[in-house]
């Protein structure tokens, strides 16, 4: 099986290039990244004499055509992926996460290749604080961030390429992720690495916004799992009942690096702030019997901060451009 992974530089991807050559010899992959601020050859280093790797744009139509149809499946992650950047500056993320998916659809399309597409469960909106609702595949879309609503764009040109036009498609909707190889401006990495600079951890408004946390690697076992059961026209949600508060998180992190759990600034709160994600993913534990192995989060958290302890060289560069780009929105 030949396999196209676009964003396979990034976190996610990275995680997944790495589990599927590990796990599964059968399968020969191509990663297609423009190795953006967000893409790093080196978190493919132990694999890169195993796989394929395309420096290039998915919105470049031609190269994307001409790759899809040397595949027999594409695993779609390739995105602008950080909310705090799409409200500085949309632009990018309409041209990858709209016009990338579209260039992908025409492909998959044209060469009636199985495709899967990797979203998120922000395109549903957020949820109160006090509501015991979870999202499900019938919560109706409702984004709020310029980074959600184009992957809820791009979600529906999926849905409608697979009604129009027949494209052999499914889709995941997943929670927030975390573990090695996650870019410093996202939260836990950003606590992480100010620690081990000596800077205070930097926490949003009063941190009452709950995310749902799951384990990277275990985001890409659902993800194999669909490719090779799903059916197709299907959506499926991702998500391990990880729900935690952000303020509970920072103070968890202090207390495993050794540090005083008040330790930490309350900065100018995210514009438009979601309150909170919860995923109902019973569907995929039903269905496709599907389970999460890392349920543990204070073990799995230990084991990222172990990790970026041990991977300073990874993250160092970018951290300084990420602090600068915080620092000038009083972040
Ligand atoms: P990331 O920002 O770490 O990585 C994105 C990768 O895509 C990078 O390697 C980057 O170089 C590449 N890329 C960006 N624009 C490109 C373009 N025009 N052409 C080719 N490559 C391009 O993102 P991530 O956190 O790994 O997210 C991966 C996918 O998972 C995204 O689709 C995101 O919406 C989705 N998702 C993420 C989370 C999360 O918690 N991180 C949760 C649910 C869904
Ligand atoms: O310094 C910070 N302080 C802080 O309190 C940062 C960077 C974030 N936060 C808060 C904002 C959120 O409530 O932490 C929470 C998590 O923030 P992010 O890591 O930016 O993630 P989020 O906005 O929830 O989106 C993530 O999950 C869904 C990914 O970035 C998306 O790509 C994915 O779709």
């Amino acid at each position: 099986m030949r396999i196209l992974v676009t964003g396979g530089a990034g976190f996610i991807g990275s995680n997944f290039v790495n589990a599927t050559v590990r796990e599964r010899p059968d399968v020969q992959v191509t990663v297609l990244d423009a190795l953006t601020y967000a893409g790093s050859l080196s978190s493919l280093s132990a694999v890169r004499e195993s796989i394929d790797f395309v420096e290039g744009d998915i919105t470049d139509v031609d190269l994307v055509d001409a790759l899809v149809a040397e595949s027999d499946a594409v695993v779609h992650f390739a995105a602008e992926s950080h909310n705090d950047n799409s409200l500085a500056d949309p632009w990018p993320f309409l041209q990858t996460n709209v016009s990338g998916t579209y260039a992908l659809l025409q492909a998959v399309r044209k060469h009636d290749v199985r495709y899967h597409h990797i979203s998120t469960d922000e395109v549903y909106g957020d949820l109160a604080l006090d509501d015991p609702a979870k999202f499900t595949e019938h919560t109706p879309y409702n984004p709020s961030s310029p980074y959600s609503s184009t992957k809820a764009a791009s979600d529906m040109l999926v849905r409608a390429w697979i009604r129009s036009f027949g494209v052999r498609a499914t889709l995941s909707n997943c929670s927030n992720n975390y573990g090695p190889y996650q870019h410093v401006e996202k939260f836990i990495p950003r606590q992480i690495t100010n620690i081990l600079n000596g800077v205070r951890p930097k926490l949003y408004g009063a941190g009452k916004n709950v995310r749902d946390w799951i384990h990277v690697e275990d985001h890409n076992s659902a993800v194999w799992r669909i490719l090779e059961s799903g059916e197709t026209g299907r959506t499926y949600l991702i998500g391990a009942d990880g729900e935690l508060d952000n303020l509970s998180v920072v103070r968890m992190i202090l207390e495993l690096m050794g540090k005083d759990p008040d330790d930490f600034d309350h900065v100018t709160d995210r514009a438009g702030h979601d309150l909170r994600y919860a995923i109902d993913s019973s569907t995929l534990r039903t269905e496709l019997g599907w389970e999460p192995r890392y349920t543990d989060f204070r073990q799995g958290l230990q084991a990222t901060i172990d990790w970026y302890q041990d991977n300073h060289t990874w993250w160092e560069t970018e951290k300084h451009d990420v602090e600068v780009r915080y620092a000038a929105q009083g972040a």
